[in-house]
């Protein structure tokens, strides 16, 4: 009876480990990689001169696979007191993200003052940028996650960049049919030096 009982909650904890493994693995095949952050090449940035961005890989340490994709920026002496933008242009470009509800992406600060918004730009040219500001003070991996919607954990109308809204047919909705863009925008503390890097690895969504 013992040895019979003992056997039954054995293999009442087989069963139950087994649904945990197949619903663990069931949600780890829904998410799909949008990048490994090992080719440069996909992403695309663009500062006036004199200020300086640059994209390299990073061998050294990266979250996932061969390399990190490392920004190196100098905002400084840029006009308006600098701006920049680095965007990733494919495979996010009109990709369907509707099965999706969060993204996630790994960050590396420099120790800076600065922070960076992730920015989405839908179908219609619409900029959102998220809620969350990221901060480069954090100097070791760290794992994000945000909301594919307009809520608190996830994206608000950015304040810059947008078309004309009369001529929108959803102004304000962030409609996830045919994503653009993704775009990591540096948000300086407007305070100098507006200079230093960040370090992005493995960039995910899930559904
Ligand atoms: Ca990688
Ligand atoms: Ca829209």
């Amino acid at each position: 009876m013992f040895l019979k009982s003992k056997l039954y909650w054995l293999l009442c904890v087989c069963f139950i480990m087994g649904l945990i493994f197949i619903v663990k693995h069931a949600e780890a095949a829904g998410s799909v990689v949008l990048s490994t952050c090992e080719n440069p090449y996909v992403w695309s940035c663009g500062t006036p001169p004199p200020s300086s961005v640059t994209i390299t890989v990073d061998l050294k340490d990266p979250v996932e696979g061969k390399s990190s994709i490392r920004i190196n920026y100098d905002v400084t002496a840029g006009i308006d007191g600098g701006w920049m933008y680095c965007n990733f242009s494919t495979p996010a470009n009109k990709r369907d993200w509707t099965k999706y509800k969060t993204i996630s992406f790994y960050l590396k600060g420099d120790g800076g003052d600065n922070g960076i918004r992730i920015g989405l730009t839908d179908a219609e040219g619409e900029l959102f940028l998220s809620r969350q500001l990221f901060e480069m003070k954090n100097t070791k991996w760290e794992k994000y996650t945000v909301n594919l919607a307009v809520d608190e954990n996830g994206f608000a109308p950015g304040p810059y960049y947008q078309p004309n809204k009369e001529k929108l047919q959803s102004p304000g909705v962030l409609d996830l049919k045919e994503i653009k863009e993704l775009s990591i925008n540096i948000e300086d503390n407007w305070l100098n030096p507006k200079k230093g890097s960040l370090n992005i690895d493995q960039l995910e969504l899930f559904p």
